[in-house]
């Protein structure tokens, strides 16, 4: 059997914020500072507490101190915070005040050979990015069963994925993710992401998704 690959540095007790890495003043060039703090600070450790509650209100439906008929609503609450929690997490390190911009190595191989070149690549995920409609996400990922590279577009954080997918690059598109500096104008804070893409972490990730194989 396969094992499954996981998320690199976030095995913890408990579901925690993990800190950016960075000043939330230094993306300057891609985003203010107050847009970096709230999402951060507000948003991602909202989805944070979401799914401890979730999992505590699991445990309590468990024992018998909440109604059993509360398991679904709870367990799609679990998954919807979880999910942002993931993809907030994977999007803090997809982007750095100093980007390595440029994916190497075996992903760079597996770039161009999923789409062709890496500019072939990038056309694309710009083209999803503005394609997803309300808020949602645009993801680059491996696909876990097959370890192929894959591309997939998200409504909410959590719908239109497949199982056993690893996000190695993720460009939130909700619009607490950028209105503060680009207001309605979604295309240029998309261009924006991708000229501060680092594909540090993304290049870490893939080798251990292959290492276990
Ligand atoms: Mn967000």
């Amino acid at each position: 059997m396969h094992s499954t690959c996981h998320l690199n540095g976030y095995a913890s007790e408990g579901y925690t914020l993990p800190a950016l890495g960075y000043d939330a003043s230094a993306l300057e060039n891609f985003l203010d500072r107050e847009t970096v703090h709230l999402h951060h600070q507000k948003h991602h450790a909202a989805y944070v507490h979401g799914a401890n509650l979730a999992t505590a209100q699991l445990r309590e439906i468990a024992d018998g101190s909440l109604p059993l008929v509360m398991a679904r609503i709870v367990t799609q609450h679990l998954t919807f915070h979880v999910a942002g929690h993931i993809l907030h997490s994977i999007y803090w390190k997809s982007i750095s005040p100093m980007p390595h911009n440029t994916p190497e190595g075996t992903l760079a191989e597996a770039i161009a050979r999923t789409f062709g070149s890496y500019e072939h690549f990038l056309r694309l995920f710009t083209q999803l990015a503005s394609s997803v409609q309300g808020s949602g996400w645009v993801v680059l990922g491996v696909e876990g069963l097959s370890q192929q590279l894959s591309l997939a577009t998200l409504h909410q954080h959590q719908q239109e994925l497949p199982p056993c997918f690893i996000p190695l690059i993720a460009c939130d598109l909700w619009e607490h993710a950028y209105y503060l500096r680009y207001h309605n104008d979604r295309e240029r804070y998309i261009a924006a992401f991708v000229a501060q893409l680092d594909w540090t972490y993304a290049q870490q990730q893939y080798t251990a998704c292959h290492a276990q194989h």
